[in-house]
């Protein structure tokens, strides 16, 4: 009987990386996202690799959507062995006093109430089995601040706040929790961050190798691959061309 991983966030970047990559490890998958047609299409994908595959279209932010949705997972489909909890986003870069509610909003309700939301869901089964796995995907951003990056820094600080608060309330249950806190990968990230404009998007890789989804799958791979005595609490993974949130060089 395969293991099961469901990963959010599974219809771009490093999502859906991590669950190729996690296919190719022989697991089945629950891939979630609000594009059901890029689920399919991914679905259809991973067929190659002789994984069963269901996919859930819900928005993280709203927690009926997400009951409703994990309600309708047959039963051979809810003992999840590894939860990946990447669906989230940047929007917007700007200076506190010129930041956009909805962009707050957005960073706030995804980045942070999503995550608990889905985890919440998730948790007790893998109490009641006592087995199983978190990976949340964090950030440098989590461990530094830089200008204009404020309310998505504070996200990412509290998903490393809230990683390391699980761990301790799971450690009698057996269960892994870790994060990925990733530098520049080169995803749809910036794209939507901001809102679309593709030539601000692409300036942010200008000049630098970057790294790419499949990179950080790689780690996630390598974390739900160890011994069951041994728990990676996090990995910091940067770009070569990235020594930390704010300096990089780029060789023009
Ligand atoms: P992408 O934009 O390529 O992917 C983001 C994923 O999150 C998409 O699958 C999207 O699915 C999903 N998502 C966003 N909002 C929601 C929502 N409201 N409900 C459900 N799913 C949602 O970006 P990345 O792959 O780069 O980002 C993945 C994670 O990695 C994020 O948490 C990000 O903060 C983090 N990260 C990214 C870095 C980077 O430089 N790219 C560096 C460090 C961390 P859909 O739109 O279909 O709902
Ligand atoms: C994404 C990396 O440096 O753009 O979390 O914040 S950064």
């Amino acid at each position: 009987m395969k293991k099961i991983a469901m990963v959010t966030g599974a219809t771009s970047g490093i999502g859906k990386a991590t669950a190729k990559k996690l296919a190719q490890s022989g697991y089945n998958l629950i891939i979630t996202g609000r594009r059901n047609d890029r689920l399919q299409e991914l679905k259809d994908n991973l067929k190659n690799h002789a994984t069963e595959v269901e996919t859930l279209c819900f928005d993280i932010r709203e927690t009926i959507a997400i009951e409703n949705a994990i309600k309708q997972l047959p039963a051979e489909w809810t003992n999840i062995d590894v939860l990946v909890n990447n669906a989230g986003l940047a929007a917007g870069a700007d200076p506190i006093y010129n930041g956009l509610w909805s962009d707050w909003e957005q960073m706030i309700d995804t980045n942070i109430k999503g995550l608990l939301y889905l985890s919440k869901l998730i948790i007790p089964k893998m109490m009641e089995r006592k087995q199983g796995h978190i990976i949340n995907v964090s950030s440098i951003a989590g461990k530094e601040t830089y200008a204009n990056g404020n309310v998505y820094c504070a996200t990412k600080h509290a998903v490393e706040a809230i990683t390391k608060g699980m761990r301790i309330d799971l450690l009698p249950y057996n269960i892994k929790v870790s994060s990925v806190s990733p530098g520049m990968v080169e995803t749809e990230f910036s794209i939507v961050r901001y809102h679309g404009d593709k030539a601000k998007a692409d300036n942010v890789y200008k000049c630098l190798t970057p790294l790419f989804a499949d990179d950080i799958a790689d780690a996630i791979e390598f974390m739900v691959t160890r011994p069951p005595h041994v728990n990676i609490n996090d990995i910091l993974i940067m770009p070569t061309a990235q020594a930390s949130a704010v300096y990089n060089h780029r060789e023009e």
